[in-house]
């Protein structure tokens, strides 16, 4: 992106998350860094940034990290820190045990056992940093706010589990939750391979950096497809030298091991007041928000528990500025420095500084399709009913039931020729190149492959809004023994879009027609199936050959309006890779142990009747 380019310091908020700013003469902050203990007598690396010519007592907004912390106090003031600087706050931003100078080890875990006294875990080190900061800071106001995106918003969250009597106000920003349900390793089970394999060598294959993966080829589908079984990234790369992937591959079900890692079920109730953020197109934590805003809901009687989405990659929120994502604009919004100026600096300035007002709704987002700001009383909001769209044998969608007849649509997925997640050449994940925005490629680019099922609206005749929680129940069936089913719902723009993202007089600019929005096929929600954890979690069953079966995949939370004059499309695929690990189709134990002569080609059908009605469910407003 451009705006990388012409920054002199960079502050790293989390990976992919950068505050950009520019140097200024004078540093703008007094810079200190100390070693703070927890009650295990690790010590860790803690820089405080106190604002120059500082008067009054001021309230501190700390960041836990495990992407290293500033080594300035000359900090240029830009993003979420411009915005913050007008109240006024002290800094502390510290790196996370096991990472940089930080001692310890970094487990890259969210494992929180409250119930060991012995034991340490984010809530514990938030808690004993705070317990430090109000006591060790000269000129603090003992009021604590705790935020962060991605990590540090893990870190953030966590506080929940037990905050410190000083922490006054939290914002988790698409936090991870439950890493085998959802978010950045895993769909209900189903192993995220590029990510969760370049994540793991980039937190744990050095102490003191973050490690990209080299990979030998531009292209890295062709690398993970010559990779063969998932076994050999161990055999033939990492040698079992990456403690976090160990796990992965010895977990492969909903065992123990990430039911202790699943935090957010020990939430029960809103404990300090957090404003939840996420992001409708986060291709990393797009969940986590949500189910930590539900937990909390189960008791919050003073209402201090929020949430903001709005139409955003991971964390574009803090981005100088965010009036679009890849090719789709919103409607002349720059919704970063608007989500900082109506809903990050008030939250901390009412909880830290006692100055403005409560926010008194449930819910804000910036809905996609109008690129309009809402809120909501509650969440989701009255007014919508779950309203099923049919897939039909010809190939349409419709709200009006399939006809008895048993009709399905059929194809054959190849694990030795997986469908794409995106366009090829696909570049690594890190360091940050086209991963941002995948989210919303044309999905052009798969239709018409034969292992790709589409099914396609009529242009609508009116605006169909969708708010609140999307479903797909599918009836399919396999020849083999286990199998994945993608889901795809697709906002299809017409054939003259583009007319109304630029002016009709000035149209694309030369060569960028293919670049244009008509006919943009612009996912809306997406989500895979793992069809040996259909029936259970914990306990993997093989699918019976040829047998119907119902899928059901939950599609998250969305705000969306598919304008009138657009069609509502949806794929069914088998395959996703390298974003999803290649299914053998053929039931294994373990698929992390699968050998290559278990991958084998399966036909599968996708039910449309009457009796077996796949469809999507969709939050229907006011229709
Ligand atoms: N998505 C990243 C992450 C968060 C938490 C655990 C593992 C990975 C991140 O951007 O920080």
């Amino acid at each position: 992106m451009r705006w990388l380019r012409f920054t002199v310091i960079m502050i790293p908020v989390a990976l992919g998350r950068i505050i950009f700013v520019t140097a200024q003469d004078a540093p703008a902050f007094r810079f200190e860094q100390v070693m703070i203990p927890m009650r295990d007598g690790v010590r860790l690396q803690t820089v405080i940034l106190t604002p120059a010519g500082a008067t009054g007592p001021l309230p501190i907004l700390f960041r836990r990290t495990p992407y290293g912390v500033p080594s300035t106090g000359n900090i240029p003031i830009a993003g979420s820190l411009k915005e913050f600087m007008r109240d006024g706050y002290i800094f502390v931003v510290q790196n996370l045990r096991g990472r940089f100078q930080s001692e310890g080890t970094f487990e890259l875990t969210s494992r929180a056992d409250l119930q060991n006294p012995a034991a340490t875990s984010e809530t514990t080190d938030a808690y004993d940093s705070i317990e430090w900061l109000v006591r060790n800071v000269p000129n603090n106001n003992g009021k604590v706010g705790i935020f962060g995106v991605s990590y540090d918003g893990l870190t953030a969250a966590m506080t929940l589990l037990h905050p410190h009597p000083a922490l006054k106000a939290i914002s988790e920003q698409a936090s991870p939750a439950d890493q085998w349900m959802n978010d950045d390793d895993h769909r209900y089970g189903a192993l995220r391979e590029s990510y969760a394999f370049e994540y793991a060598v980039l937190e744990q294959a050095d102490k003191n950096a973050n490690t990209n993966f080299k990979f030998e080829t531009y292209d890295t589908y062709e690398w993970y497809l010559k990779l063969g079984p998932l076994s050999n990234i161990n055999r033939k790369y990492l040698r079992e030298s990456i403690p976090y992937w160990n796990s992965i591959v010895a977990h492969p079900d909903y065992d123990a091991f990430w039911k202790s890692e699943a935090w957010v079920t020990q939430v029960q109730g809103a404990t300090v007041p957090n404003l939840n953020v996420a992001g409708f197109w986060d291709q990393e934590d797009p969940w986590g928000p949500w189910e930590i805003y539900r937990r909390s809901e189960q008791r919050d009687p003073e209402r201090v528990n929020h949430i903001v989405a709005g139409p955003w990659f991971h964390g574009q929120w803090h981005a100088p500025k965010a009036e679009s994502i890849g090719l789709i604009p919103f409607g002349g919004h720059d919704t970063a420095t608007e989500f900082r100026e109506k809903f990050e600096a008030p939250w901390f300035r009412y909880w830290l500084h006692g100055r403005g007002e409560k926010f008194t709704w449930e819910a804000s987002t910036f809905q996609t399709g109008s690129n309009t700001w809402h809120t909501y009383a509650t969440w989701p909001p009255a007014g919508t009913a779950p309203t099923k769209l049919y897939l039909r044998g010809d190939g349409t969608l419709s709200f009006d039931p399939p006809s008895p007849t048993e009709t399905f649509v059929r194809y054959v997925s190849d694990p030795a020729n997986p469908v794409r997640y995106r366009a090829r050449p696909i570049s690594p994940t890190y360091p940050a190149g086209d991963w941002r925005t995948w989210e919303v490629a044309d999905q052009r680019f798969v239709e018409h492959r034969p292992d790709v099922a589409t099914w396609v609206s009529a242009p609508l005749d009116r605006d169909l809004t969708v708010t609140g929680e999307l479903a797909a129940d599918l009836f399919a069936s396999t020849s083999g023994t286990d199998s994945d089913f993608v889901v795809k719902l697709i906002d299809a723009y017409p054939d003259d879009a583009q007319a109304n993202a630029w002016k009709p007089e000035s149209g694309p600019p030369p060569g960028e027609y293919a670049k244009s929005l008509n006919g943009y096929e612009l996912p809306i929600a997406m989500e895979v199936r793992r069809g040996r954890y259909n029936r259970s979690y914990e306990h993997p069953q093989p699918l019976v050959p040829n047998e119907p079966t119902e899928f059901r995949i939950p599609l998250r939370n969305h705000d969306h309006v598919f304008l009138k004059g657009h069609r509502v499309m949806v794929q069914v695929q088998s395959t996703w890779f390298p974003l999803i690990d290649r299914n053998p189709q053929k039931f294994v134990p373990s698929i992390y142990d699968a050998k290559p002569d278990d991958f084998v080609v399966a036909t599968q059908l996708v039910y449309t009747s009457r009796a077996r009605p796949s469809h999507i469910v969709l939050a229907v407003v006011n229709r």
